[in-house]
């Protein structure tokens, strides 16, 4: 298999992430069509690889998303979607009901039953900023539901989210759906750790910055490798505390992890969702005739398609939002 290298990663960048990128340009192009300071967000992001934006995610979404997910966990045999509860992967349909009642569970790309999830992945300011860092339409490639801290040990997502043809047209967005407390295992970043001066590239074998299924170095040694390279830099994490109504979105090349659960009677419900532009998006995952075809949600200039190897599927109680 050919080794997917650090060049491969450098010549995919978007025009933010090149040396000296033409801000001018760009703001000229793009602010007009923001509800916030475009050039404050884009300098923020070229210096920290994360924006932070307070209250802008519609709360009403969020009640509607709780509302498919009690529904889901009723009648999880109706649907199909992935799930993860202890490490075990499957579906929905495959665990048990107490599972699903349980706060451990995790859901993968909720988005393509859930209309309301797929309305919060597409939240304007976010599309309006990623449409600017991108300069492409958005579109979600896929997302994850936490209920619980994910104490998920330092990592950068591109090694492991990489099926955009772009492998640097990558970012993430987290949505808290409630106030996250200080003792529930907040989100952590690590500012400034997506630049490649600060980050570096980690070799999965052979040259290789992707991890693949025969790769010798393992997701610990990249934690490894990661946290020592945070010290040498001298670059200290910052836990985000958010609101609910708060979103915050980071750099495909970003260093963040789960902090450590220090009650865990607490949850930390969080929405996560990732995105490339769409002359990035996968060419196999679209059906027919996208962008015009096969689309569950577009709003905001950002889109969320079906995904190829999926026919209408059965959708939970938000699908009356759909005008
Ligand atoms: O929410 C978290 O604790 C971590 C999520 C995360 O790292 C990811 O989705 O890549």
């Amino acid at each position: 298999m050919a080794v997917i290298g650090k060049n491969e990663w450098m010549a995919s960048r978007p025009w933010i992430d090149q040396d000296d990128p033409d801000f001018k340009r760009f703001l000229d192009k793009h602010s007009e069509a923001c509800d916030f300071d475009l050039e404050q967000k884009l300098k923020d992001w070229k210096r920290d690889g994360i924006v932070i934006f307070e209250n802008v995610v519609d709360p009403q979404l969020i009640d509607a998303f709780f509302g498919d997910i009690d529904y889901l966990r009723k009648h999880h045999l109706d649907f199909d979607l992935l799930a993860e509860f202890k490490a075990k992967q499957g579906h929905v349909r495959d665990f048990s009901a107490a599972e699903l009642e349980s706060d451990g569970v995790k859901f993968n790309s909720i988005h393509t039953i859930s209309y309301a999830a797929a309305k919060l992945s597409l939240t304007r300011e976010l599309m309006q900023f990623l449409s600017a860092v991108f300069d492409d339409a958005p579109c979600a490639t896929q997302s994850l539901t936490f209920y619980k801290g994910s104490q998920q040990p330092i990592h950068i997502d591109y090694p492991y989210v990489r099926t955009q043809t772009k492998l640097a047209h990558l970012a993430a967005s987290w949505i808290p759906l409630e106030d996250i407390s200080p003792d529930s295992g907040p989100l952590a970043y690590y500012p400034g750790s997506h630049q490649v001066e600060v980050s570096d590239f980690f070799d999965w074998g052979d040259g290789s910055i992707l991890l693949e299924a025969d790769s010798v170095k393992d997701p610990g040694q990249f934690a490894e490798y990661l946290y020592a390279r945070m010290r040498e830099m001298k670059v200290e994490p910052r836990v985000f505390l958010p609101r609910k109504g708060d979103a915050l979105i980071w750099h495909g090349n970003l260093a963040h992890e789960g902090t450590a659960i220090r009650n865990q009677a607490l949850t930390r419900m969080s929405y996560v969702t990732h995105y490339t532009s769409l002359g990035a998006y996968p060419q196999a995952f679209l059906k027919p005739g996208a962008p015009e075809q096969g689309v569950i949600c577009a709003e905001n200039g950002g889109y969320i398609f079906e995904y190829s190897w999926q026919d209408q599927l059965q959708q939970l109680p938000s699908i009356a939002l759909r005008r």
